[in-house]
């Protein structure tokens, strides 16, 4: 397939009730199919190199049953997309969440792949999960669920197999739980997944990792522009893991946050969070709207996004599709000038358009947010060395890492990061295919 408009319409007609999955394969063949439109890249046709990438090695789907603190019967549907295996054993996340559906997790793996290539670490990609939504359950509910569901799914991984570890809705207690019963059912205590608590095999700075490498990133967007963090507007959405460790090190890093945001809606301070004031958000759980009530400086706007406060930097850390082209429009007549995904595609196609368009500087998730699954990798490589590494030498090799995506990025885009990350993901997945064989 030669042309961008023949090969998408191929896959997406293949997929056809795949929203999301086919969003993410024609964002990639934008550039891609261009790229290699040339008789140097013959041999990618011969071997039907994006064929195979957009076709799952293997996807898993399992039941899992569990009773509630009722003693009702409950029914989820289990997941796991493993993606490809050309650089190294299936790896990345596993999502809890009502919305789950083959289409986001085929997504979601799918964009692992280039993000995982990036980070210049023996990864695979995978992408795996439930329907389950953990909002209001107990801890012994939430227990329950994890250990049913790795009772079919223990079959299925291992520390040379694939390696999951948490995304939305699985956290260190998710984890923790769904570890227990991996070790209870194998008899082995191994790295299987990542994410683990410090006490017992994990790496430090594993939580922090995602929103820590995104600052480290956007800082050399910045750099890039004679730029710096300091006193700079930055508009967050989100107030999980992701969006929290952003806002934190952004702070850290002396950039005024102005903003965090859940499905409820958004907190604004116009004097911006300090620490004390993050730390007090993170205290609140959903309930983010009691921010205003302690805090006179700040509003909450409820069942708003954040995207229509004057900012210079707007960091979406939320989820998928959560910037509309009316949401960008917005940003950008407000003068904001850098957008760095901390979700995986949190922009639509549209606004995606419009953002390059403008000439906004940004960041694709597959690049900015990779700093999670990095520092994933480095907790394969204590746990296969059986040691632990200190902060400080995990910060360094996150920072190292993301700075090295962000040349990278640089070098095969020409001032366009997404289509950088794009052609340099491709790169090097399509010679570790060609040099594998027909498999
Ligand atoms: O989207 C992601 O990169 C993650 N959820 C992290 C995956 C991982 O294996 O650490």
């Amino acid at each position: 397939m030669t042309n961008t408009n023949a090969a998408y319409e191929f896959i997406k007609n293949k997929n056809i009730h795949e929203h999301e999955f086919n969003q993410a394969v024609s964002e990639v063949l934008n550039d891609i199919i261009p790229y290699i439109n040339n008789s140097e890249y013959d041999h990618h046709r011969k071997y039907a190199v994006i064929e195979r990438l957009v076709e799952p090695e293997r996807i898993i789907q399992f039941r899992v049953v569990w009773h509630d603190d009722k003693n009702r019967v409950q029914i989820n549907r289990g997941f796991r997309v493993q993606m490809n295996s050309l650089l190294g054993p299936y790896k990345g996340g596993l999502r809890f969440s009502p919305k789950v559906n083959l289409s986001v997790l085929k997504f979601l793996a799918f964009e692992q792949s280039f993000k995982n290539s990036l980070t210049g670490l023996p990864l695979g990609a995978a992408k795996g999960g439930a329907d389950f939504d953990p909002r209001g359950k107990s801890d012994f509910e939430i227990m329950r669920f994890c250990q049913s569901f790795m009772n079919e799914f223990y079959k299925y991984i291992g520390p040379d197999l694939d390696i999951p570890a948490g995304d939305m809705g699985v956290g260190s207690r998710e984890v923790g739980f769904l570890f227990g019963q991996y070790k209870k059912l194998s008899s082995q205590f191994h790295g299987a997944l990542t994410g683990k608590s410090t006490l017992w095999g994990g790496s430090s700075l594993r939580q922090e990792a995602t929103g820590y490498g995104l600052i480290y990133f956007l800082e050399q967007m910045l750099c890039s522009q004679d730029e710096d963090l300091k006193g700079k507007k930055i508009v967050i959405s989100g107030c999980g893991n992701v969006a929290y460790y952003t806002a934190l090190k952004a702070i850290e890093h002396h950039g005024n946050v102005l903003t965090l945001s859940n499905s409820t809606g958004y907190i604004y301070d116009k004097d911006g969070f300090d620490l004390e004031k993050l730390n007090y958000i993170g205290k609140l759980g959903r309930d983010i709207y009691k921010y205003s009530e302690k805090y006179s400086s700040a509003i909450f706007a409820e069942n708003k996004k954040p995207w229509e406060v004057s900012c210079d930097i707007a960091l979406p850390c939320a989820t998928e599709n959560e910037i509309l082209k009316e949401d960008a429009k917005h940003l950008i007549e407000n003068g904001c000038t850098y957008i760095a995904e901390g979700a995986n595609m949190p922009c639509t196609i549209d606004a995606v358009r419009l953002i390059k368009q403008r000439r906004i500087n940004y960041a694709p998730g597959k690049a900015a947010n990779a700093g999670g699954v990095a520092v994933s990798g480095l907790e394969m490589a204590q746990n296969a060395g059986k040691s632990y590494w200190s902060k400080s030498k995990v910060d360094n090799k996150l920072r190292a890492i993301m700075e090295n995506i962000y040349q990278i990025c640089e070098l095969h885009g020409n001032g366009d990061l997404a289509k950088g990350a794009n052609i340099a993901g491709y790169l090097k997945l399509s010679r570790a295919m060609i040099e594998q064989g027909l498999i």
